[in-house]
């Protein structure tokens, strides 16, 4: 037999770990996949193409998909490794039930999905309808997400159902509604690539939308100038020609002062202005005090660099603006959006090829999972659950009076409040792991602890999921058909590679059944995942995310559609408002005022420092998926506290010593990475991990009044060192991040 150019072994773990090699004469080749499939990564909102290898029903492997427009065959390291989460051994395979003081035990579905009907009647016969609520999430299909909501609203018939887009996207849709009367980027991301100038602020794009990045050098290599707004010095600030390190909670006094230097310095769209837009004269009187000088002392940025920041930006003839949570998680993370949208309205480069804004939306289907209803305040379509037409349309859609339809309910925090006040007294949950997810998790876990019955849906046993009554084993994104809306609003298709494995279900059949058991069968009854599509369709019809004309076929014959698509002749949207007409009322971009105010917890000397949150490249989210795949944990195995080297001199911290950091909800312990990427008055911690190693021990659960998002971007906390060092000395490759 000819020599093997490489190990068996080695060709096994380069393919995937359960393909049954057979060496063969020559030179060996692996086993053919079954199937090869086209559908997109399950982690981030940017939705990368990838090829799924498929053998024996489980995914064994991955290929890039070259033509997928957006990322053409690019995936980061969690893309890459995300097959591997399949065939995981700590899956959930069957329903378990918690018997106190044993554990969880298997059940049949029958026994499970009877006792959470039987537990809801229960709970709402005694308390109320409203008694039982609903947290729902936006890994999720769009046609998952719509069903979402009509089953909590038509089958268990509460008020009180949100999602974890709360944590995410809300400020940036707030604001978007605002300004626009729409929420969507206003341009796909190929626009970028002619942009002359492009601001990114609070995002660490090169970390949690690697794919981005590209489309971002490709402006840089036709000249584009980047500015950076970041407190560290992320990855993509090394080679911006501006980096502005703003204090944490600080953002819209520097977009104030930037407005004031554009009208000042006569750098204003006057034409767009006066006929395109409302309210500028008001905009532009909250700003008048906002000198350079001024914002250099809130904002901790030279002024000069605020300067330059202002004279490029007001300059070019085109530009784009992103922003993700770091500018969105703060108890004014809509004021900062607006401040971010004002600067665009004022220069005039929206609706234009090369001139574009856009929030880079976070999770696999937060935009799309954003449009259709699961939201506490909203209906399919992106309507407004409080406004008497947009009610009638849907309950007429749903087949139910409109009296029926719930009104308003609580969102994700404050049903951990209402848990507390004893006014919720039972929960569902699907794709969501709020242990480790939302502020505070001491109170929240306190609050999943007083619930009287608690049922939660996952494929994994998530730590939120350790205190339910009941866990249901689900499905993965690619054990069911479906689609979701990327973060450029181009709707894709979602396509089922594997069924679940063992006796576990499907998301969408646990549902479906669990609604004919409280009596809806009729309501809930589709053939398939497109026949939920084509409801969803309908119920769209009309609202501001308009999916009308948008089939499957569609979708697949076009590699996606972009939304609006009122009409199935309607080639949908890439760009928005190219016809300067807004999807507002009067027809007009509105600016808003925006007057600088304090984040809700500012530094004093109990607690001196500031503390920031937010993510790395090899972790996702709670972590859930990321912290079971081998590859991944070894990039970064716990998260690190990010200090500069002058404040861990302050207070003698060394390298990879452990640190506890305390504020006024709680205490943890993290190793030092000592780096001169971020300011002074700062520490970053990562939120990836649970327990003792999770940075919402820390955080503060002060909501925006509008968009009630968390502010997990500043608070305040002390640190010291503890003389322990869990890794001596070692480095890694992120010393460098
Ligand atoms: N690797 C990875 N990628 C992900 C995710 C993940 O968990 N891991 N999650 C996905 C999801 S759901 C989301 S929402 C996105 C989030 O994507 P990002 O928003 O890019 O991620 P974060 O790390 O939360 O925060 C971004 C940056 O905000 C900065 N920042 C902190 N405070 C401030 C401030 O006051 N002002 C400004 N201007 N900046 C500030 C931080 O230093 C940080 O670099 O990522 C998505 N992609
Ligand atoms: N301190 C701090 N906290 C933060 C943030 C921060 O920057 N700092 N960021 C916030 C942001 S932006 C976000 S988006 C949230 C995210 O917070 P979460 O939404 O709680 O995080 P996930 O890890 O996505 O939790 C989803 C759970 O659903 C499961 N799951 C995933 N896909 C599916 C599916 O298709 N079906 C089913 N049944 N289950 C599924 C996973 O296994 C996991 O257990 O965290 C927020 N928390
Ligand atoms: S950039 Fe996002 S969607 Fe693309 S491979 Fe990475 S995690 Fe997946
Ligand atoms: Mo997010």
């Amino acid at each position: 037999m000819a020599k093997l150019p490489v190990s068996p072994e080695k060709l096994i773990t380069r393919f995937g770990p359960h393909l049954n090699f057979a060496p063969q004469e020559g030179y060996p080749g692996r086993d053919e996949p079954d199937a090869t499939v086209k559908t997109h990564c399950c982690f981030c909102g940017m939705q990368c193409g990838i090829q799924l290898l498929v053998k024996n029903n489980k995914v064994v492997g991955f290929e890039p998909w070259m033509e997928f427009p957006f990322n053409q065959g690019r995936l980061c390291p969690k893309g890459v490794q995300r097959y591997l989460q399949d065939n995981h051994p700590d899956r959930l395979l069957e329903p378990v039930e918690r018997v106190e003081g044993e554990g969880f035990k298997p059940v049949s579905w029958d026994h499970a999905l009877n006792r959470v009907t039987t537990e809801i009647k229960r709970i709402q016969a005694a308390n109320g309808k409203d008694a039982f609520a609903v947290l729902s999430g936006v890994s999720l299909t769009n046609e998952k997400s719509y069903l979402m909501g009509k089953f909590a609203r038509v089958a268990i018939k509460t008020a009180n159902l949100d999602y974890n887009g709360r944590l995410c996207m809300v400020s940036a849709g707030a604001g978007n509604k605002k300004a626009f009367g729409l929420d969507r980027s206003s341009n796909n991301y190929e626009d970028l690539e002619h942009a002359e100038v492009i601001i990114v602020t609070g995002a660490n794009v090169s970390e949690t939308f690697p794919t981005l990045t590209h489309w971002i050098w490709r402006a840089r290599d036709n000249g584009a100038k980047l500015i950076v707004i970041d407190p560290r010095v992320i990855p993509l600030a090394r080679t911006a020609d501006l980096h502005l390190p703003v204090k944490p909670g600080t953002d819209s006094a520097l977009y104030g002062a930037m407005l004031k230097y554009l009208a000042d310095h006569d750098m204003l769209d006057h034409d767009f202005i006066n006929n395109h837009t409302s309210g500028f004269e008001d905009t532009l009187a909250a700003v008048q005090d906002y000198t350079l000088e001024w914002a250099e002392t809130v904002t901790g940025i030279e002024k000069e660099k605020i300067r330059q920041a202002a004279e490029l930006w007001g300059s070019a003839k085109t530009s784009f603006l992103l922003h993700a949570r770091g500018i969105e998680h703060h108890s004014k993370g809509v004021e900062n959006v607006l401040g971010c949208i004002n600067l665009v309205l004022a220069t005039g480069r929206i609706g234009r090829p090369y001139c574009g804004y856009g929030t880079i939306t976070g999770q696999g289907n937060g935009q799309g999972g954003r449009e259709h209803g699961h939201k506490c305040d909203q209906l399919p379509g992106n309507r407004d659950i409080t406004n008497p037409e947009h009610r009638k349309y849907i309950a007429e859609v749903w087949g139910i009076p409109e009296p029926e339809l719930p009104q308003k309910g609580l969102t994700a925090w404050e049903l951990i409040e209402a848990i507390h006040r004893g006014e919720v007294k039972g929960l569902l949950s699907i794709c969501f792991n709020p242990l480790v997810s939302l502020p505070n998790n001491n109170y929240v876990r306190e609050a999943l602890e007083k619930l009287e019955f608690y049922v939660c849906i996952d494929f994994f046993l998530s730590e939120t999921a350790r205190h339910a009554d009941l866990v249901l084993a689900g499905s993965l994104h690619e054990e069911e058909d479906g689609t979701v809306t990327t973060a450029e609003g181009r709707v894709v298709r979602i396509r089922k590679a594997v069924s679940p494995p063992g006796n576990a279900r499907t998301d969408t059949s646990i549902i479906l059944d669990l609604a004919a058991r409280l009596g809806e069968a009729d309501k809930f009854s589709y053939e398939n995942s497109e026949a939920i599509f084509n409801e969803l369709r309908i119920a769209s019809k009309g609202g501001t995310a308009d999916y009308y004309g948008i089939t499957y076929k569609k979708v697949e014959d076009n590699m996606g559609v972009f939304w609006p698509c009122p009409s199935e002749d309607h080639p949908g949207t890439p760009r928005l408002w190219e016809d300067k007409k807004f999807a507002t009322p009067d027809g007009k971009a509105h600016f808003n005022p925006v007057k600088f105010r304090e984040p809700a917890e500012v530094t004093d000397s109990e607690y001196p420092i500031v503390l920031t949150t937010g993510r790395v490249v090899s972790q996702y989210l709670s972590g859930t998926q990321t912290r079971r795949i081998g590859k991944l944990v070894g990039l970064m195995p716990e998260p690190l506290l990010e200090i500069h080297p002058e404040l861990a001199q302050r207070y003698n911290i060394r390298q990879r010593e452990t640190v506890r950091v305390s504020t006024r909800r709680g205490t943890g312990d993290f190793a030092a990475n000592i780096v001169e990427t971020i300011r002074k008055d700062t520490v970053f911690i990562p939120y990836h991990w649970p327990g003792r190693k999770s940075a919402n021990q820390l955080t503060i659960g002060t909501l925006d009044p509008v968009s009630k998002i968390p502010e997990f971007k500043v608070c305040a906390c002390r640190l010291e060192p503890l003389g322990v060092f869990t890794q001596p000395g070692e480095t890694n490759a992120f010393d460098s991040i």
